[in-house]
Formats: C-alpha cells, sequence, structure tokens
C-alpha cells in the first residue's frame, strides 16, 4: 500500500487529492497546523481515512517528524498562504510560508531519504499567479515569470527551488503550474465562491447587492476536482518534470457574473453590483491564459468541466446551502 503525505489537507484542494488517492488505494496523511484547528474536526467527519498529523510549514522538526509517521512515497505540499489580496498586508508571513515552507519540506524529504534510502515523490503547488504580467500569450512551461504580488513571488522562489533540489540532488520534484481552479469548496475570500454565494443569497432575498473590484480581470478557471488529477498523474512519470494546467479559455469577472446570475433567473444584473476600490489591488493580473499541450501530450490530461458547468454547480450548491442556513437547517 502507497502511503502518500498531503500539506493543506484543510484547503480546497487538500480533501479532492485525498479522495482520489484513497479510491487508488493509498493511506493518506494529512498535515494540520494550530493546536485547535476547528477544521480537524471537520475533515475527521468528511474524510475520516485521512490520519491526521500536527505540523507547520514554518516549522521543520514538525516536518521531520511528519515524514517519519507517515513514510510516505508520495509527498504534495499545497499547503500556502494563498489568498493575493492578503499577500500584500502580510507579505512576511507570506513569504516564509508560501516561499519559505517549500524550503523546509524538501529538507525534511532530503533528509528522510538519507535517513531511510527510500525514494520519495514530491508535487509543488505552483500558480499562473508567476505569470503576472503575462509576457507571452498564452503561457506555458517557458514563459518568462513577472510576478505582481509578495504571494506570487514567493511562489517563484518555491517553484525555482523545487527545479533546483532535482537538479542538484535528483529529486523526482515535481511543479504544477496551475491556473485559478475552483469548486463548491473554495473559500469564500475568492472571488468566484464570493460570487456564487451573494447570487444564491440575493435570489433567497438575504443580501441585496455584491461589492467587487475589478470586473475586467481575466482568469482562465477550471473545476479542482480535475486539477488534483494532474497532480497525482505528475508523480506517476518516471521524470519529474514541470507541467501548466489550465483549460486553455479565458473569462472575464463581468462573464462569471453573467452566467452565475442567469442560474438564479436573473439577466440584468447591473444594479445588483457596485464597486468598492478595497476590492481593487496595488498591482493587477490582467488576463491569464494557459496552455496545456505539454500535460495532454505527456500525462494524458485534460479537463472535463466547462466553466460553464463549474458555475452552475456552484451555485447551485450555494442556493442550497443559504436555504438550508436561512431555514435553520445545518448541511
Ligand atoms: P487553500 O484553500 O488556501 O488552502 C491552503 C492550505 O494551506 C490550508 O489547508 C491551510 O491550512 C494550509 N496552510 C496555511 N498556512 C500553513 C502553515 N503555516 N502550515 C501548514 N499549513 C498551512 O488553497 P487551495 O486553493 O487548496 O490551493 C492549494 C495550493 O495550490 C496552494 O499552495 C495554492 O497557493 C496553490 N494554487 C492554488 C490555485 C487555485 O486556483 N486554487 C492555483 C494555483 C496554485 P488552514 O486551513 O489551517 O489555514
Ligand atoms: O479569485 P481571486 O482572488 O484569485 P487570484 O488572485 O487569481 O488567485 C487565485 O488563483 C491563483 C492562480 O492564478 C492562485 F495561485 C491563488 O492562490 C488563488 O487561488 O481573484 C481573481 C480576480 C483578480 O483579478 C481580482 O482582482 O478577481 C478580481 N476581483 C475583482 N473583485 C476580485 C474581487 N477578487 C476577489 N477575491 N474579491 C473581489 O471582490
Amino acid at each position: 500500500m502507497k502511503s502518500a503525505l498531503i500539506t493543506g489537507i484543510t484547503g480546497q484542494d487538500g480533501p479532492y487529492l485525498a479522495e482520489l488517492l484513497y479510491e487508488k488505494g493509498y493511506r493518506v496523511y494529512g498535515l494540520i497546523q494550530g493546536q485547535n484547528n476547528p477544521k480537524a474536526a471537520r475533515l475527521a467527519e468528511t474524510h475520516p481515512y485521512v490520519e491526521i498529523l500536527s505540523g507547520n510549514l514554518l516549522d521543520l522538526s514538525s516536518l521531520m517528524r511528519a515524514f517519519s509517521a507517515a513514510e510516505p512515497d508520495e509527498v504534495y505540499n499545497l499547503g500556502a498562504i494563498s489568498f493575493v489580496a492578503y499577500s500584500w498586508e502580510n507579505a512576511r508571513l507570506t513569504t516564509d510560508v508560501t516561499g519559505g515552507g517549500v524550503l523546509n519540506v524538501l529538507e525534511a524529504l532530503r533528509f528522510y531519504q538519507d535517513q531511510t534510502g527510500k525514494q520519495v515523490r514530491f508535487y509543488q503547488a505552483s500558480s499562473s499567479e508567476m505569470f503576472g504580467k503575462v509576457q507571452e500569450v498564452p503561457q506555458r512551461e517557458s514563459t518568462l515569470l513577472w510576478p505582481r504580488s509578495p504571494y506570487a513571488v514567493a511562489k517563484v522562489y518555491g517553484h525555482h527551488l523545487t527545479i533546483n533540489y532535482r537538479e542538484s540532488y535528483g529529486l523526482h520534484a515535481s511543479s504544477g503550474i496551475l491556473f485559478n481552479h475552483e469548486s463548491p469548496r473554495r473559500g469564500q475570500e475568492f472571488v468566484t465562491r464570493k460570487v456564487t454565494q451573494s447570487v444564491a443569497r440575493i435570489s433567497l432575498g438575504l443580501q441585496d447587492r455584491i461589492a467587487l473590484g475589478n470586473l475586467d480581470a481575466e482568469r482562465d478557471w477550471g473545476f479542482a476536482g480535475d486539477y488534483v488529477e494532474a497532480m497525482w498523474l505528475m508523480l506517476q512519470q518516471h521524470e519529474a518534470d514541470d507541467y501548466v494546467i489550465c483549460t486553455g479559455e479565458s473569462h472575464s469577472i463581468r462573464d462569471l457574473l453573467t452566467i452565475a446570475f442567469n442560474e438564479v433567473g436573473i439577466s440584468d444584473w447591473s444594479h445588483l453590483v457596485y464597486s468598492d476600490p478595497k476590492f481593487f489591488r496595488p498591482a493587477e493580473v490582467d488576463h491569464l491564459i494557459g496552455d496545456a499541450s505539454k500535460a495532454r501530450d505527456k500525462l494524458g490530461w485534460s479537463p472535463k468541466v466547462s466553466f460553464e458547468q463549474l458555475v452552475r454547480m456552484m451555485v447551485q450548491n450555494d442556493v442550497d446551502e443559504q436555504s438550508k442556513l436561512s431555514t435553520g437547517t445545518r448541511s
């Protein structure tokens, strides 16, 4: 039985990846931070097969203990401070966790390999945010990186460190350069979920309007459930490598609003959305669109869920969730 260790198990992607690995017969370990993290109990309820280990990306010794306990064949480093807007307000913390955390995991992995002689495969959650002020359209693995936020700068550090450890120590270390991916489990601070939840609440009479920032930004949005399969496929290859994972389609926040409101029967949303300067960013990433040809050719990976299906799935989920909350029933 193979063993996998996932950092970031309480985020959006962690539970999807845990489900995939469990279905494939892995023993799944998840790293959880904090002395009484409320997400631990929720995870134990929804994913009882995940063996929870206590640890923090900032604490190398906790990671070394996690390696000893999990004896992993594969390690997926999904843990990060991942909200771009937050990274300007907490630049040091973001740098340490999202960037420095990668160094700690790689060092713990190297130590574990040296001690046990076991080969461990490593996945780093790199990001399309690294392309920032894009230097090529569409973006591919070879596109010059131009990060536009402390978060993106930290991700560039983790990305290059992963490549460097592969080249320096021969580690089986791969980076997935994932474009935005969403789901009903997406955090409420990100624009897709903020929109789908607000639209659900407006349709139920629980909210009047949505305050947003830049409606012209465009993203290549896919479904998280599709993207975790690409992570796993990368670690099944003989050679470690870096892969862009995306849909190859781009949409604006306006497109997102149109589909989301349409799902609840509202065709004109202009009076339901207003602009709030606090949601604009000091430096914006205007337009992301990727080219996943390498992943398609080498991994045999392609996305299954379209943007429209994704948004409708998220709105339906939020309508159900908000209806239950408003009538006092817990989901
Ligand atoms: P997410 O929902 O924000 O989850 C982040 C996870 O990291 C949470 O489990 C969080 O734990 C954990 N974490 C934060 N600080 C930590 C620390 N100091 N020590 C240990 N764990 C810590 O992110 P996601 O959307 O699942 O994304 C997974 C990864 O892919 C992230 O690295 C993200 O940057 C990257 N990525 C995401 C996307 C996307 O569109 N979703 C695209 C490209 C790359 P708590 O729950 O306890 O805070
Ligand atoms: O949903 P967002 O916050 O995601 P963003 O910044 O693209 O980052 C996400 O995807 C990255 C992959 O490219 C990940 F690496 C990262 O961890 C995260 O998962 O914002 C998307 C766009 C931005 O252009 C933002 O300015 O939506 C725009 N936006 C407009 N109004 C808003 C809002 N974003 C948020 N969060 N909230 C708003 O009110």
